[in-house]
């Protein structure tokens, strides 16, 4: 079996291409990814049967090809951070939108099943303390224009399967946290800082709530999807980790035996979703799928360990985001 993997040297993509290798002696990966600032070759050196092609995927003559030899595509590839998506949306635009619906043609052309990875972040958000939960068929709503591409680029997917017969799947996870993501996203950003001697940046309240998943139970749930999800479908990834974002830099300030309140309130992200989470009740039934990294503090234990044992993988990103940071006094 051929596998496409495209965006597989960003944080959820790599950890992808790892357990696909190590779970499938009989598939052979290639990743296409355009090495963005938040693509490493590193998070995939040395993998038996993965091929990397340096490429974008809103060019058709980079995509068409590889779709060709492929058995089923992967799609990962996404510009991914809010924070960036609000100082500057254009490539945003061209690679979750053009870049899917490059893929999607290619798809289309050759027959080829497609998965595409999206977010919760595009039903937009809940009220802290509500019980709902997002559900599959909720209307879309995203606040940002990271969530909004993403949004866009899903219903090209749904679009494409019921007027062009395209064998394609959705998944849409929440927060996933784990190795190899990078250090501008919460966790590495706020487990690095530790690291370096910086207190922690709390947007905000700090009182935002995020589903937390472990990568590696994300891309389980990517697997059964593709051998059991049903051509059309929107399925749910999450594994009831609600936690807000003052519980989370506690975990970490403990991990490094640090005071609780030893933490910076800093300027709110504009828009800020408050609340995500999970009903993953669908996946769960039509696939049996189930979480395998429940203990949400022994993940981030872990975590903050992979980090402390790779700073040769995340320094060189560190000056650059925290610079940004800097501007927007966050
Ligand atoms: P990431 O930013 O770490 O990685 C994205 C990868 O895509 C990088 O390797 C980058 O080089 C590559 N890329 C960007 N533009 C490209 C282009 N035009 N052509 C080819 N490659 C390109 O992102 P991530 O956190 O791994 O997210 C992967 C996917 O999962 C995204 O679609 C994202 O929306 C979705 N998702 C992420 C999370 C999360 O918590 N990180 C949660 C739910 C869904
Ligand atoms: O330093 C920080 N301090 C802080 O309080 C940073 C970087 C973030 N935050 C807050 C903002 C959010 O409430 O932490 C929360 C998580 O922030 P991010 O890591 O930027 O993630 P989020 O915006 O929730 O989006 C993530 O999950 C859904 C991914 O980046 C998306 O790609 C995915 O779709």
């Amino acid at each position: 079996m051929r596998v496409l993997i495209t965006g597989g040297a960003g944080f959820i993509g790599a950890n992808f291409v790892h357990s696909t290798v190590e779970s499938m002696p009989d598939a052979d990966v290639v990743v296409l990814d355009k090495l963005t600032y938040a693509g490493n070759p590193k998070s995939i050196e040395g993998l038996d049967r993965v091929e990397l092609v340096v490429g974008d995927i809103a060019d058709p003559d980079t995509v068409d090809p590889l779709v060709k030899d492929a058995d089923v595509v992967v799609n990962f590839a996404a510009e991914s951070h809010n924070d960036n998506s609000l100082n500057d949306p254009s490539p945003f635009i061209r690679t979750n939108i053009e870049g899917t619906f490059r893929l999607l043609e290619a798809v289309r052309r050759h027959g080829t099943r497609f998965h595409h990875i999206s977010t919760d972040e595009v039903y937009g958000d809940l009220e802290i303390g509500e019980s709902r939960r997002f559900m599959p068929g909720d209307p879309y709503a995203p606040s940002s224009p990271y969530s909004s591409s993403k949004g866009a680029s899903d219903l090209l997917v749904r679009a494409w399967v019921r007027s062009f017969g395209v064998p394609a799947t959705i998944s849409n996870c929440s927060n996933n946290y784990g190795p190899y993501q990078h250090v501008e996203k919460f966790i590495p950003r706020t487990i690095t800082n530790m690291i370096d001697g910086i207190r922690p940046r709390v947007y905000g309240t700090g009182e935002q709530v995020r589903d937390w998943i472990h990568v590696r139970d994300h891309n389980t749930a990517v697997w059964e999807i593709i051998d059991k999800g049903r051509i059309g479908e929107t399925y749910l990834i999450g594994a009831d980790g609600e936690k807000n974002n003052l519980e989370v830099v506690q975990m970490i300030l403990a991990e490094f035996g640090r005071e609780p309140d030893d933490f910076d309130h800093v300027n709110d992200r504009p828009g800020h979703d408050q609340r995500y989470a999970i009903d993953n009740s669908k996946l769960v039934e039509e696939t049996g799928w189930s979480p395998s990294f429940a203990d949400f503090a022994a993940g981030l234990h872990d975590t903050v360990e992979w980090y402390k044992a790779n700073e040769d993988w995340w320094r060189p990103q560190k000056d650059d985001v925290e610079a940004k940071y800097a501007k927007t006094g966050q």
